[in-house]
């Protein structure tokens, strides 16, 4: 298994990291903490990896090293900044224990206030929290001496109130804490309390954010009977008591899903994750989709898509298996030797389509449409379509042999009609009725 995976990552350690989900492919990562700071998209996500050789019976458990810090380019490209701070550098922290945690990351002023849970040298808690400062986003990050006394636990998610008042929400169990903050952030101005009004069960991942004054306070919770799902509760005050309102997703899969909420460019984020890339669920990937609220506040459910967020522009890939509908096609995980992929739309019958929301055409300076494909055959075409699978046709590939089903080749063609604005766009495969493979897609890209 562990070699299965180790194969897979390097396969698509080198793809263009795309906004569709999972949000990162070259690294594992889990618990994203998504925040705007100055217009601009970050996440700060922690990192799942393997055990060290030799520890692995150890690492029943995750085994998580450290911190890097994303942001979001041209509305559909992920920047990875690098480390931010790696385990064996927390100055208060345990030497080799791979206990770095769902972080956040806040601004109050012009500083950046990274927390993050570690395992402490002095042995007095499960997991204490730290923080950093840094006068940017991305780091360095100043790492203070010594943990925040008197908080101990896991998960730790901050508020910044609008009269500047913050606030720490955290733990892990039966039972969450909340705790207001100094001015310096970094010492407890209070004792904690425990978040009242949260139904029984597991409780983690705590994260507090506020709109139309009213605080909603969001979590990760485990009913016994439906496993892990993503909660929350309202309150008029950031200390509560909370009224527990229901689900935002529910459960996806055995395991965790720490998640956060973040609302960039008109549009509320809900940011999670999940494990399709190894399929084992201490080696998790980072998701992000859409979320709405009804007219009284409350949160319509999120299903998680395969689509996820972003707009592609002209130059951006578009990985079209990372679709909102497909029909009469597959997709699979394919890779190669000298050919990272990722996952392709495969199994194309004849008639059959694959949607894809959200295609950013500019003012109509798109002339060209790059598709990346692989054919063992030569009979048909694919086209691109507006709107629906039998919308305005505004470009045509004929199909041609590339050498094979995995001999994957870049081939062009002319949009033939002026397209502007956001658009939904649908491949349509046709080959000769009752062929159940036209083409393998990986790609396209507008020119
Ligand atoms: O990533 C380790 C732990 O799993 C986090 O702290 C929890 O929220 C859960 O996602």
């Amino acid at each position: 298994m562990k070699k299965i995976i180790v194969i897979i990552i390097c396969i698509i350690s080198f793809q263009q990291i795309s906004a569709q989900n999972p949000l990162v492919t070259h690294m594992f990562t889990a618990d994203p903490t998504a925040r705007v700071f100055d217009g601009k998209l970050y996440v700060y996500p922690s990192s799942d990896t393997y055990p060290p050789a030799g520890r692995e019976k150890e690492f029943p458990r995750f085994c998580m090293p450290g911190y890097h810090v994303f942001s979001l380019e041209n509305g559909a490209t992920w920047k990875d900044h690098g480390w931010i701070l790696k385990e064996n550098d927390v100055p208060w922290g345990d030497k080799d224990t791979y206990a770095m945690w769902a972080p956040d990351c806040i601004k109050k002023g012009d500083t950046y206030y990274y927390y993050y849970p570690a395992q402490p040298k002095d042995g007095s808690a499960f997991r204490r929290i730290g923080v950093g400062t840094s006068k940017s986003p991305t780091g360095p990050f100043k790492w203070e001496k010594d943990y925040i006394k008197g908080v101990s636990g896991i998960d730790p998610g901050l508020l910044v109130d609008e009269d500047d008042k913050a606030y720490l929400y955290y733990g892990g169990g039966k039972e969450l804490f909340v705790v207001p903050l100094k001015d310096n952030m970094k010492e407890i101005a209070a004792e904690p309390i425990k978040v009242e009004g949260l139904p029984a069960g597991y409780k983690e991942g705590s994260f507090a954010f506020k709109k139309d004054g009213v605080y909603y306070f969001t979590f990760a919770h485990g009913f016994i009977d439906e496993g892990y799902t993503i909660g929350y509760a309202t309150s008029d005050n950031p200390l509560g008591p909370f009224l527990y309102q229901g689900k935002i997703m529910d459960n996806i899969g055995n395991g965790t899903n720490h998640h956060s909420v973040v609302k960039y460019n008109n549009q509320w984020i809900l940011f999670y994750h999940w494990w399709e890339i190894s399929g084992y669920n201490k080696l998790r990937s980072m998701r992000a989709d859409y979320m709405t609220f009804k007219d009284d506040g409350t949160i319509k459910k999120v299903k998680p898509t395969l689509r996820g967020i972003g707009t592609p522009k002209i130059g951006d890939t578009i990985q079209i298996d990372r679709y909102n509908e497909i029909n009469k096609a597959k997709i699979a995980f394919v890779g190669g030797e000298n050919e990272p992929k990722g996952w392709m739309v495969c199994d194309t019958e004849m008639m059959g389509s694959v949607q894809f929301n959200s295609v950013d055409f500019g003012n109509g300076e798109a002339t060209k449409i790059e598709a990346r494909v692989a054919s063992g055959q030569r009979i048909g075409s694919f086209e691109i379509r507006l709107g629906n699978p039998t919308g305005k046709l505004i470009a045509t590939f004929p199909i041609e042999y590339t050498g094979g089903w995995s001999s994957w080749k870049t081939i062009e063609t002319d949009i033939t009609e002026k397209v502007t604005g956001v658009q939904n766009i649908v491949v349509v495969f046709k080959s000769d009725w009752g062929s159940t493979k036209a083409v393998n897609l990986n790609w396209l890209k507008l020119k």
